[in-house]
């Protein structure tokens, strides 16, 4: 495909440097690990790499708690740094894709630090959300707005103002009313397209809007006062301009369950992608499946995106582990360890999920550790870092069992995370996990490892993967089976039977081994060439 229009079928790696690769060995993932292990990504065969936020940060939430958008924090390395790895992923046919976060800021970014300094009516203040309270003495907050993490969305200051954080009170919302709030993301833009930079990911990208007199929330009312606010579109129009100056693209987190109001930040001059929520929360059903492909491809379709598929994130349970369970769809209330887990079977589905996804017509987004195959991690409650954790009162795990440090080699302290004297990392991995470090899975053809670089090899290589139509053929009950190009293939099989494979004249990648008599067992894919 054209250079410019790599993006409408990339395959997309995202790294969560905290936990990818140590280089210097303190124990945090950092950008000298993820250089030397740059090699690695380009064997994989991944032809971007998503970065989630780098910058300088308290890290109260992993970094989305930014205190100098200009900044990488020294935890990971220096600008100088960043500048070498775009520079040396480019040579290897890698591009890279920065995190903006434009909702919110750190509480140690310079904006809040003079906001709160300069006290209540300051033009500073202008720039976040702060109101007096309700009550008698102003001790009830301005409103009742629900909070994305759980817990309240304002904080009360020292002068008695409250100031609004749809997520935690380290992460104050900004005023996107406000001009210099847009100047300043816009000049933040040009500051990384201006580094090379292929790309960015939009944080919440749906919520930076508030409803200006701030009404309460009602459930089940609309307008919904902070999530899809119309002003959105023009902050992204004006995004998009800048990045036509560079050739450079969007992926937006736009978390809304109507497929009408999400395609409209994918119409030619706004993003150019979204990530499929849909996709990632759809349940191992084949009906659900294909229903699921279907609305995505006839939602894109009039705005002439490609779609983009993602089986799994920073923020959500593990995939092998979801698909091991009786209630396989995403869901944050079920994501307890209480539910009995069937690593196996999860692992199978999981494979043949890589297959099927990227079979699909669009981008795909391959999150570290999914093309290792491991599970969610439990990880001990009193080393949990998330702040969703205690924010929901301890009874939510947060997302740390997706976000363990990778494991790369067998039998060396931390499975080689960080350089052999190195300290422990700054969370603990299982026990068991030798069996999924990279030079294992390096060294068996059946891995998952395995199976991710050959389907990436194919899907770059062979005709008809990619942005073009996709056929629907006639399969049986729990079987979904569609064409893609001149003559290539995708079945899977989600249910207990083994199902027939059609006629075909080469198989060119399973998820796992065909029955004695030929046929695809249940949570089994393979592609084939007619
Ligand atoms: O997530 C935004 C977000 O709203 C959802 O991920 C979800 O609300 C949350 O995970 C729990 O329901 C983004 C980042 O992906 C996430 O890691 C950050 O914590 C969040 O923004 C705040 O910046």
């Amino acid at each position: 495909h054209r250079t410019d229009d790599w993006w409408r079928d990339a395959v997309i790696y995202q790294v969560y440097p905290r936990s990818f690769a140590d280089g210097d060995g303190d124990g945090t993932g950092d950008l000298a690990g993820v250089r030397a292990r740059l090699p690695y990504l380009a064997e994989l065969g991944v032809d971007a790499v998503w970065f989630t936020p780098w910058y300088l940060s308290p890290l109260v939430d992993g970094g989305y708690d930014v205190a100098d958008y200009r900044t990488i924090d020294p935890a990971f390395g220096t600008l100088a740094e960043a500048e070498k790895l775009i520079a040396e992923a480019r040579e290897l046919g890698i591009r890279v894709i920065v995190d903006i976060v434009p909702n919110h800021v750190s509480d140690q970014h310079a904006w809040f630090r003079a906001a709160l300094a300069a006290g209540p009516g300051s033009p500073e203040r202008e720039l976040f959300h702060f109101r007096p309270g309700h009550g008698e003495n102003g001790e009830l907050p301005p409103n009742t707005w629900p909070s994305q993490f759980s817990g309240p969305t304002w904080t009360r200051v020292e002068d008695g103002e409250w100031y609004l954080h749809l997520f935690t009170p380290e992460q104050p919302d900004l005023n996107w009313a406000h001009p210099a709030v847009r100047r300043e993301h816009e000049d933040v833009l040009r500051f990384w397209f201006e580094r090379g930079v292929a790309g960015v990911r939009i944080d919440s990208a749906a919520l930076l809007a508030k409803d200006p007199a701030l009404a309460d929330f009602v459930e089940g009312v609309d307008p919904h006062p902070y999530i899809d606010q119309d002003e959105l579109h023009d902050i992204y129009r004006s995004w998009r301009a800048i990045a036509d100056e560079y050739g450079a693209v969007f992926v937006g987190e736009v978390w809304l369950p109507d497929s009408e109001r999400f395609a409209r930040y994918l119409r030619p001059d706004e993003l150019h992608t979204a990530f499929n929520f849909t996709f990632l929360s759809c349940p191992w059903e084949a009906d659900r499946l294909r229903r699921t492909i279907d609305d995505t491809l006839a939602e894109h379709a009039p705005v002439g995106a490609p779609a983009t598929w993602v089986l799994c994130n920073h923020d959500v349970t593990r995939t092998v582990t979801r698909y091991g369970r009786a209630d396989t769809g995403f869901d944050f209330a079920t994501k307890t360890f209480a539910t009995p887990t069937d690593l196996a079977l999860g692992t199978r589905r999981a494979r043949a999920a890589a297959l099927l996804t990227l079979a699909l017509p669009g981008s795909v987004y391959v999150y570290q550790g999914e093309e290792l195959g491991l599970p969610e991690a439990e990880v001990p409650l009193d080393r949990i870092e998330d702040p969703m954790h205690a924010r929901s009162g301890g009874r939510d795990p947060g997302r740390d069992g997706c976000r363990v440090p990778l494991p790369w080699t067998s039998g060396a302290p931390w499975y080689g995370f960080g350089p052999d004297a190195g300290s422990e990392p700054w969370l603990p991995q299982p026990r068991d996990w030798d069996g999924y470090a990279v030079d294992r899975q390096q060294a068996d053809g059946d891995s998952m490892l395995t199976l991710y670089r050959e389907a990436l090899r194919l899907r770059g290589s062979v005709e008809g993967f990619g942005d073009g139509p996709l056929t629907w053929l006639p399969a049986a009950e729990g079987v979904l089976a569609f064409a893609r190009g001149e003559g290539l293939l995708c079945l899977v099989n989600l249910s207990a039977t083994p199902a027939e494979l059609p006629a075909h004249e080469a198989l060119l990648l399973a998820s796992g081994p065909l029955d004695t008599d030929g046929r695809l067992p249940g949570d089994t894919a393979v592609w084939l060439r007619t």
